[in-house]
Formats: structure tokens, C-alpha cells, sequence
């Protein structure tokens, strides 16, 4: 990375704080100074928390895989010959893992030529760096080479934000803004609210980074964060690792929140210095002040944050999350006897570590401690036990040190540098659809069918080191850190607390670093997507709206619980679909709850009444008729993933309208850029009211406004109607991408 983007935005940074502080009358946040700096123009940008759009200029945009296909081609509609900033492709989602990580690459890289060859030549044209499959997983490869203090950086990646771990914001977002980005437009997010976490104290034996996060998602829930900046502050802040910093920041995108971050310090340098990059380390240093919040801040907090939570990291116990979300927390102690009363298999089918958010150094020593104590003991892995490394450093080093031999010897298989079970690229040898077992995994999210697309598999999450342990003693219903167990001599022993290293004292061991640089000239050159292809598709524009309300609209699906974007778009085998929207929209609502139908995906066509179709059969019918349909939603809806294809595919098979109790930020903006009007209930409790047999009215749509509500009429099948409200938070230009068809649309 060129270490001029740092300075010039550290150069600018002293008068624009300066300003900001006279405008806000107070002292900064770091939230804040990174957001004032990154204005497209400060002066006439509005600045109110909640409620104002900011448009800023982020200094640099990444795109993993999966949804960099849909991004680059969207950026490929505006006809521009070169990103507007510096921009980079990870090939890390497309690897499927199987059979361990040389050959599950080079499968992949003949699975995927197609997508990688279409990838590859758009970067090389446009001035993107490029990735190539096997170097590392987005996050772990961003942090090490680009995201630096007081940055900004979007990703089409919800977990964008692992970047906070050396002091910047780095947001997740769909990949339309990418593209708009690249096409050197200023990108919009309404103006986050400030939640600061005061850490006190310093996290001992067991208790890890995961754990800091695992307990806040208990506390705070999966929308707790939605609209928020998590800042993290306090004395507590200095003793964690910048990559302990950076799976703290990642695992906020479960919390909803916009993105988390944490002040610049010492860990930071120590992270910068190892990964290269001790100009960078030096220049922050001499611009410390700028880096973290005014001091004023952390002697009054409540004057800065709107919600301050106090965490004691001397008496943080090791927790366990799940199944089926994140937010369902409980410290490890209390795992077995929770087990036993709701019945969960205690069984452990796997145990699983690594991916993009917790495979440190610091992550991976700590687990092959656990390991070691287990085979010194005389046991192996009782479950199957699979390690997935975040990027191609991080597995040198893990062999350089031994610390594959460990896994392996404990029985362990190596994975390549990819998310793989992560995403449901798994072919998990032992899974039986229907069949409830549970598995264990330090990954981020355990949404159902989320890594074996088994939708009852119960998935818990843990930091890396517990799962290591889970992985000896295969069983959730044994406590591996408080109780004793048996080694192979019939000796009881108990795991001493997790040791490991921060960073190598060696440095990190690199082998081939995979990255390619685009051409110098773009011109003349050409981006291949073959005609025929069955896994890209160019886009066609979506229509304009015509202008009419939408009378009487079929309800497609009332969504039941929890919807994310798991629920809509499921990944796993539909990720090769990825850039091809016709095909991927065949997945559309697979693994939802119908309201109206026993098995999840499947529904009713109201116009005929068959029933028991998929919901993509359904709305193709409708489609097919010229008629749009409505969704109607829970809480929290879209909660997850950036993946734009769950607001895509719904507005390429006609959905027009999608009503809610709430939105979660990423598939919200996802719906707007993508032309489907993004509604919530006035009152939540309209949800009720919703019956399959309704045809529903919006109305009034000519004079749409920012804050003013729109009428819905429910038209019920015994010929009466009723009428509710329902508000949105829709923006003037946004106005403008609903009457286009789509914001790609109003830019031509
Ligand atoms: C995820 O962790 O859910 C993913 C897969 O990385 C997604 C992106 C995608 O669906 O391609 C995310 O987090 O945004
Ligand atoms: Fe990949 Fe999982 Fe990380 Fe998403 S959370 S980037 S799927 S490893």
C-alpha cells in the first residue's frame, strides 16, 4: 500500500477537527474524526446523528469473490475506464473444502476458472489489485496489508469491519455501492449513532477476544448494533492484541452495528511493524493524537456516546453462542447444564477453527496449546477437527512453528486459505438432512444451514482455544475448562489455561503471496465473460417505475422469525451462481419460514392455488403475468451478510414492495439500491394482520417523502379492506433510485 493515502489524509486531518470541533462545540470521538475527515464536504454536510445521510469519500474499497462478481458488474454499467480508488478482489468464498487444502484449491481454481478469468481481466483493466484464489481470506488480508489508523474502507463483505483492529472504520456494504464508489461517487450511510465500551482490567486464562464479543452479542442482541458504532475505550483497550482487536470489530457485524473500532496504540505498532509496514507504524505514531478520541472523552463519556457499556476484562469468562444465533450467549460453565435441559445433542459431529476472524497467531498458538496438552495426555480429537487459516502468512508461519504438526498429529485436517465451512462450502461426510446433531466452530455466524446446508444442525460458537478443547473431548455436555477428564492412561487431568504468542517472534513466514497487479493502462483490453457462461450474466437495467401505485400486489411470503440473508439467498452450492442472476434467483427464499406454508422455502401460488412450490416458481409465475408481490418480514430482516442478491433477486423476479418490523442496515440500502420500496409497520403488530389471501395496496407513491409515511390497504379475500401506515427511511436522491427502477439507473 502507498503510505502517501496516510499522509495526506493525516495532513488534512488537523483543520477539518478543528472545525468540526468548533461546529459540534466539543471534543471529538475517534468515531468521529475518522467520519469528518473522510466528508465529501464538510461544510455542507449535515451532521446529526441518526438522522442525516453522510456522503463520504472512503479511501479504499475491497470485494471477496462472491460478491465482487455482482459489484463489478454493476461498476462495469458506468462505463468508466479505471476505480476511482485504490480497489482490490479476494478470491477466498468460491473454495470448496473436502479434501484438505492443496488439492481443494487446485479443484477450485478448475471449478471457478470462469469466474477468477472474469475477475481477474476486470481488475487488470480497471486498476484493481487482485487476489489470486489461495492467498487468504479478504479480512485477514486486508488487515495485513491495507487497513491503517484514521481510515476509511468499505467492503462488500459484512465483516468488513475486522479493519477497526488497527483504528480504522471499515464498513461493510452491498456491492452497488462498491461499484458507485469506484465510479467515484461519494458513498452514503446514515450518520451512526455512538455506543463506546469502557474495557477495564485485562483478560486471563481462558478468556480470549472471541470472548469480549460472544458476551456482548448476549448482552447487546443481534440488533442492538443496527445504525451504531461500537467504540471501544478505556485502559482495557491497550491489552488486547490488534488482531484480538480485529475479531472484536469483525464479529460486531452480528451485533448489527455499522462497524466497530478501536483507538490507535503500541498493539497497532506491533501489528504494523511485523506485517511490514513500519513507515506506516511511524507515521501514526507521530500522529497519535489524531488517531484516538480527544481526551475529554474518556473523562466524560456520556457526554460522547449515547450508550456506554462497562466491561471487566479481569473477570470475562470464556463463553459459548448458539445454536442458531449469535446472540443466545452463555459463559462456558453453564453449557452442559443448558444442553441437558433443552435437549441438545450433546455429541459433537465437528470442531472447527480458523477463518477470517480467528485465525491469529495469537488465535492459533493458544488452540495448539490446548492441542498439546491433549496429546501429551495420550488423546486425540475425539470430533472431526478442521483448521481453516486466514491467509497464506498465517499458514507458513503455522507450519514453520509447528503448529500444523500438532493439529494433524491430534487428528486434525488442514483446510486451504479460504472460508470454506464458513459459508457452506463443506461437504460434510457425516450429515443427515432431517437429523439435529450439533457441531462447535470459532467462526462468526451459525445461522441454520449455515455451513453444511443441513438447517437443523445445531451450530455453536466459541473461541478457538474452547473449540480445540470440544474438538478432545467431543462432548457439549462436559465443561473442558473447569472439569477434569481422563487421558489415555485413565489418569484425570485437567487443561492448563491457554498460552500462546501475539505475534512470531520469528516474524510472519510468507510464502507465495499471491497477489496480482493490474495492467498500467486498462485500454484495449478486455473483461472476459463468455456468452454462454452458466455462471455470469450481464446485468440488464431493471425498468423504471411506471409511475403507478402498486394495487393489489399477491403476498409472496410472510417470513416468519428470523429472516437473514441465509434465509433469503442461501450460499453454500448457490454460491457459483453468484454472477449469473437468473440462475442464483433460483435459491430466492430457500431457507425462510413461511408463515403460511410447514416447510421453509416453499409456498402457495394464491393466483391458482397450487401449493407446495418454491418460492422462485412462484414469483416466475407472477412474473411471467406481469404482477409484482410483496414480502412481508420480521424483525431484524436481512440480517447478516452483505450479499445484494437477497435484494436483487427479489426485484428481478417483480417483488416491488417488502414490508417489515425492521431492517437490518446492509440488506436495507441493499433493497433501496436495488428499486424495491423498503418499508416498515407503523405499528409492528400490523405484522399480525397479514393473511396469505391479501392483496395488498400501496398507495400514494407520486408524492413519496422523506419521513412522511405511506398508506397501505390489506384488500382481504371475503371482499372487506383495511388500512395501515407504514414508514420508511427513504432520502430524497434515494427517491430518485425508487423512480429510476435503481440507483445504478439514476446515475445514466
Ligand atoms: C458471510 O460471512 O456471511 C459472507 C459469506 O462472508 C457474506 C458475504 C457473502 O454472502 O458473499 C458477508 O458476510 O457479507
Ligand atoms: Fe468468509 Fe466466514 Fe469470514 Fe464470511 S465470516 S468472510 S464466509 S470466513
Amino acid at each position: 500500500m502507498s503510505i502517501d493515502l496516510a499522509k495526506n489524509l493525516y495532513a488534512k486531518m488537523p483543520d477539518v477537527f478543528a472545525k468540526a470541533r468548533k461546529k459540534f462545540g466539543r471534543g471529538l470521538t475517534l468515531s468521529e474524526k475518522v467520519l469528518v475527515s473522510h466528508a465529501d464536504d464538510f461544510d455542507t454536510q449535515a451532521w446529526e446523528r441518526g438522522k442525516a445521510m453522510l456522503a463520504l469519500r472512503p479511501d479504499r474499497v475491497a470485494m471477496q469473490d462472491a460478491t465482487a462478481q455482482m459489484a463489478i458488474l454493476q461498476f462495469m454499467q458506468a462505463n468508466k475506464a479505471q476505480a476511482a480508488v485504490p480497489s482490490t478482489i479476494h478470491c477466498d468464498h468460491l473454495i470448496r473444502a473436502e479434501m484438505g487444502s492443496e488439492k481443494d484449491l487446485l479443484r477450485a481454481v478448475d471449478e471457478n476458472a470462469e469466474v477468477y478469468n472474469f475477475l481477474a481481466s476486470a481488475a487488470k483493466k480497471y486498476g484493481i489489485g487482485f487476489w489470486k484464489p489461495g492467498a487468504g481470506i479478504i479480512h485477514q488480508v486486508v488487515l495485513e496489508n491495507y487497513a491503517f489508523p484514521g481510515s476509511l474502507i468499505i467492503g462488500t463483505d459484512s465483516h468488513t469491519p475486522n479493519g477497526g483492529g488497527l483504528g480504522g472504520l471499515a464498513i461493510g456494504v452491498g456491492g452497488a455501492d462498491a461499484g458507485e464508489v469506484m465510479a467515484g461517487l461519494p458513498w452514503e450511510v446514515l450518520h451512526p449513532k455512538l455506543i463506546g465500551i469502557h474495557l477495564t482490567g485485562k483478560l486471563s486464562g481462558w478468556a480470549s477476544p472471541k470472548d469480549v464479543i460472544l458476551y456482548l452479542c448476549g448482552l447487546l442482541t443481534v440488533k442492538g448494533g443496527t445504525n451504531k458504532i461500537v467504540e471501544y475505550f478505556g485502559p482495557g483497550a491497550e491489552t488486547i492484541s490488534a488482531t484480538g482487536k480485529g475479531t472484536i470489530c469483525k464479529m460486531g457485524a452480528e451485533l448489527g452495528a455499522t462497524t466497530s473500532v478501536f483507538p490507535f496504540d503500541q498493539k497497532m505498532v506491533a501489528y504494523l511493524n511485523i506485517t511490514d509496514r513500519a513507515d506506516l507504524a511511524n507515521l501514526a505514531i507521530a500522529n497519535k493524537s489524531l488517531l484516538v478520541a480527544d481526551p475529554e472523552v474518556s473523562q466524560s463519556p456520556e457526554k460522547y456516546y449515547d450508550q456506554i457499556v462497562e466491561v471487566d476484562l479481569s473477570t470475562l469468562e470464556p463463553h459459548v453462542v448458539g445454536p442458531h444465533t449469535p446472540d443466545l450467549a452463555r459463559p462456558i460453565s453453564k453449557m452442559a447444564a443448558e444442553a441437558k435441559e433443552k435437549g441438545y445433542p450433546v455429541q459433537l459431529k465437528a470442531a472447527l477453527i480458523g477463518s477470517c476472524t480467528n485465525s491469529s497467531y495469537e488465535d492459533i498458538s493458544r488452540s495448539a496449546h490446548i492441542a498439546q496438552q491433549g496429546l501429551k495426555a495420550g488423546l486425540k480429537a475425539k470430533a472431526p477437527f478442521l483448521v481453516s487459516p486466514g491467509s497464506e502468512r498465517i499458514y507458513n508461519t503455522m507450519k514453520r512453528d509447528g503448529f500444523l504438526e500438532t493439529f494433524e498429529q491430534l487428528g486434525g485436517t488442514v483446510l486451504s486459505n479460504s472460508c470454506g465451512p464458513c459459508i457452506g462450502q463443506w461437504k460434510r461426510a457425516d450429515g443427515v438432512k432431517g437429523k439435529a446433531d450439533s457441531i462447535v466452530s470459532s467462526f462468526n455466524r451459525n445461522f441454520p444451514g449455515r455451513n453444511d446446508g443441513i438447517s437443523e444442525t445445531l451450530s455453536f460458537l466459541a473461541s478457538p482455544e474452547v473449540v480445540t478443547a470440544y474438538a478432545i473431548t467431543g462432548d457439549l455436555g462436559f465443561d473442558p475448562v473447569n472439569q477434569t477428564l481422563k487421558g489415555a492412561d485413565g489418569k484425570e487431568f485437567k487443561f492448563l489455561p491457554p498460552v500462546g504468542e501475539e505475534l512470531p517472534a520469528k516474524g510472519f513466514a510468507k510464502g507465495e503471496e499471491g497477489f496480482v497487479a493490474p495492467a498500467a493502462s486498462g485500454e484495449g483490453l478486455t473483461v472476459e465473460v463468455p456468452p454462454t457462461s452458466e455462471r455470469l450474466q450481464l446485468l440488464q437495467p431493471f425498468p423504471r417505475w411506471d409511475g403507478k401505485d402498486f394495487e393489489k400486489l399477491p403476498l409472496l411470503i410472510k417470513t416468519k422469525g428470523k429472516t437473514t440473508t441465509d434465509h433469503i439467498s442461501p450460499a453454500g452450492p448457490w454460491l457459483k451462481f453468484r454472477g449469473h442472476l437468473d440462475k442464483i434467483s433460483d435459491n430466492m427464499f430457500l431457507g425462510a419460514n413461511n408463515a403460511f406454508f410447514p416447510e421453509p422455502g416453499k409456498g402457495t401460488d394464491v393466483l391458482t392455488g397450487e401449493t407446495g412450490l418454491t418460492m422462485a416458481q412462484i414469483a416466475r409465475r407472477y412474473k411471467a403475468k406481469g404482477i409484482g408481490s410483496i414480502v412481508v418480514g420480521d424483525e431484524n430482516y436481512g440480517e447478516g451478510s452483505s450479499r445484494e442478491h437477497a435484494a436483487m433477486s427479489p426485484r428481478f423476479l417483480n417483488v416491488r414492495v417488502v414490508i417489515t418490523k425492521s431492517f437490518a442496515r446492509i440488506h436495507e440500502t441493499n433493497l433501496k439500491k436495488q428499486g424495491i420500496l423498503a418499508l416498515t409497520f407503523a405499528d409492528p403488530k400490523d405484522y399480525e394482520k397479514i393473511e396469505q389471501q391479501d392483496r395488498i395496496s400501496v398507495t400514494g407513491l407520486s408524492s413519496l417523502a422523506p419521513g412522511k409515511p405511506v398508506q397501505v390497504t390489506i384488500h382481504r379475500a371475503d371482499g372487506t379492506s383495511l388500512t395501515i401506515q407504514a414508514n420508511h427511511s427513504i432520502t430524497e436522491p434515494q427517491i430518485a433510485w425508487f423512480k429510476a427502477g435503481s440507483a445504478l439507473n439514476a446515475l445514466n
